[in-house]
């Protein structure tokens, strides 16, 4: 057979869940052999697509397919400057997409590519929000009952603004109706409002509420979100150690992460951080002086599968645990990629899931099983996950900016969303 080539490179934006989603094809030389890979940075989509077409796509077509750690490598530094957020998810798309080649040329899922399975099922936590305790109460109670044992609660979604960020449609989430907003300045500017300090003083009675009528027999996330100035993260931390959580999620931004050592010596609750991480000295100290105990990067912003198992094996020296990033701005070839990863290291957290709506699944048909709170992905080969592009197109790219990362304080200073 003539040498294995890289016959072409296809990105398409999609929107099935009115999220844009970005899926990249590579095409080999041999009749029917192609790869998917997700490229999903929805709030700059169209710039990922750009890096792919304008400047991977040349830089790939080709080359060997096999050699994805060389290709990985190379295309890293194609641009001298690297390691951001942008090019790290066009890096993903192609970097998904080899492994995805290579399992279907060996005929084996990727999950056996990296190690075989480690456990038979992922573990999944999925979101649950609501405007009152009770709303939530009863939210929690509906995703028990459908078998989940990991629960995100959060009230009012991220910092009690009831933002629907990122298209997480939640059709139970809304506004907070018990977290107050002070008063703005006069001709208020537009923007996500919310009260930091109102939220770290309230949102522990979610926490009270929930153990006093629920118990303790479920695991409870909670994600900050960088939503509170570092010194309130920590007094928030405290006061919520003595209910138990899972894990406490971005309590402080990236840019504030050395606030960690303060918090890791007055608080036991484990932490997760990583959503944000694009750069390796993002996570090397963070893992190293055991500041986070959980890491959720979101696997195609650090550039892919190829990356992502060598920070979780990275973790694994350290005792930290994988916990990659699901919400619903990361396509399902995306989803895919963690649970290969999800079964295969030994060092397995937990793993957030999104429900997928039905125009997700007839768009992205998976190998994949969700059940009672776990996923199991079957024996396909690759990554277990196809593209239907003429489904695709019935839903185009949206055209719209994020509204809900426009987050605004009662005067109206822009903050970290
Ligand atoms: C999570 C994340 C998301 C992000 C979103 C950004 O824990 O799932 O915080 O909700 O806000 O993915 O686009
Ligand atoms: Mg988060």
């Amino acid at each position: 057979m003539n040498k294995l080539e890289i016959r072409d490179v296809k990105v398409f934006i999609t929107a099935p869940n009115n999220i844009n989603l970005v899926v990249v094809k590579v095409i080999t030389n041999k009749e029917g052999l192609y790869g998917l890979g997700c490229a999903t940075f929805t709030q700059k989509a169209f710039a990922v697509k750009s890096a792919i077409d304008d400047y991977l796509k040349p830089f790939l077509i080709g080359k060997n397919p096999a050699n994805i750690e060389d290709l990985w490598q190379s295309a890293n530094v194609s641009g001298y400057w690297r390691n951001g957020p942008i090019v790290n998810n066009a890096i993903s798309g192609i970097d998904m997409a080899l492994w995805d080649i290579k399992g279907k040329i060996a005929d084996l899922p990727v999950y056996s590519l990296l190690g075989g399975k480690s456990r038979d099922g992922i573990a999944l936590y999925r979101h649950v929000d609501g405007g009152t305790l009770e709303e939530v109460e009863a939210n929690v109670k509906e995703a028990l009952e459908e078998g989940y044992q990991h629960v995100r609660c959060q009230m009012g979604m991220y910092g009690g603004a009831g933002t629907n960020d990122t298209g997480l449609i939640s059709k139970k989430m809304k506004k907070a109706e018990n977290f107050e907003l002070k008063r703005s300045p006069d001709n208020r500017r537009d923007g996500e409002y919310f009260d930091p300090e109102f939220y770290a003083k309230n949102v522990e009675d979610l926490f009270k509420h929930l153990r006093y009528s629920l118990g303790n027999n479920f695991e409870i996330i909670h994600d900050i979100h960088e939503r509170i100035p570092p010194i309130e993260a920590i007094r928030l931390a405290k006061k919520l150690e003595k209910y138990d959580l899972f894990y406490l999620e971005d309590p402080f931004s990236p840019e504030n992460a050395d606030w960690l050592k303060l918090l890791r010596e007055q608080v036991s609750t484990p932490i997760a951080m990583g959503e944000l991480f694009s750069h390796p000295n993002d996570w090397k100290e963070l893992i190293i002086n055991k500041r986070i105990d959980f890491i959720r990067a979101h696997i195609s912003a650090i550039g892919g599968l190829t990356p992502a198992r060598k920070l979780a094996n990275f973790g694994e020296l350290f005792g930290v645990r994988t916990a990659w990033h699901g919400p619903g701005d990361l396509s399902p070839v995306g989803v895919m990629a963690n649970y290969h990863l999800d079964y295969a290291v030994n060092n397995f957290g937990i793993q957030e899931w999104t429900p997928m709506n039905e125009a997700l699944k007839n768009v992205f048909p998976a190998d994949l099983t969700i059940k009672q709170g776990y996923a199991y992905v079957g024996e396909a080969p690759g990554l277990g996950v196809d593209f239907n592009e003429e489904i695709a197109v019935e839903y185009p790219a949206l055209q719209t900016l994020p509204e809900w990362t426009l987050a605004r304080t009662p005067d109206g200073t822009s903050v970290k969303p």
